[in-house]
């Protein structure tokens, strides 16, 4: 079975624990709960995987690169947290694993937002963005990575 993977970026693990008005009550093994559900769902497998680190999740991106090049991967659903917005190793990361499809997902609708939120460095390498939709954005992402990606 496929794999999709979904990454989360600095300060997501602390999901339903602080600022319910802005990100929700969902904890992030909830949503990774629902993640894997949907992938399910649709007949793939999604690996979950957080980090407060760029390095991390650079390194991560890499390796779903090499597993996309095999076949093993559809793609990826990546909310970076603030890094959407000072990252271009982030950038350059999701150029260099060349044809891997990055979703780009926010909980929040980001351009309703303070002024430095309304940049990404992410977006122009995604394959698709997904925004303001809370955490079911992430099921959306799924669903159309899936759709647009996933045909047998
Ligand atoms: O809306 C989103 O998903 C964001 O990527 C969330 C980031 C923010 O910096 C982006 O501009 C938009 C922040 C993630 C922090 O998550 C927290 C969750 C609960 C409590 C505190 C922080």
């Amino acid at each position: 079975m496929k794999k999709i993977l979904i990454l989360n970026g600095p300060n997501l693990n602390l999901l339903g624990t602080r600022e319910p008005a802005l990100y929700g009550n969902t904890t992030l093994p909830e949503l990774e709960a629902l993640c894997q559900a949907t992938a399910s769902r649709l007949g793939f497998a999604a690996e979950c995987f957080q980090s407060n680190w760029e390095g991390a999740l650079i390194d991560k991106i890499h390796d779903y690169g090499r597993l996309y090049q095999a076949g093993a991967a559809l793609g990826c659903v990546f909310n970076p947290g603030a890094l959407t917005h000072t990252s271009i190793a982030l950038f350059d990361a999701i150029q260099a694993v060349a044809g891997l499809p990055v979703i780009e997902c926010h909980i929040s609708n980001v351009h309703a937002r303070e002024s430095f939120r309304q940049h990404s460095w992410v977006s122009p390498a995604a394959a698709g963005i997904v925004i303001g939709f809370g955490v079911h954005g992430y099921a959306l992402a799924i669903e159309g990575l899936v759709r647009k990606y996933g045909a047998p």
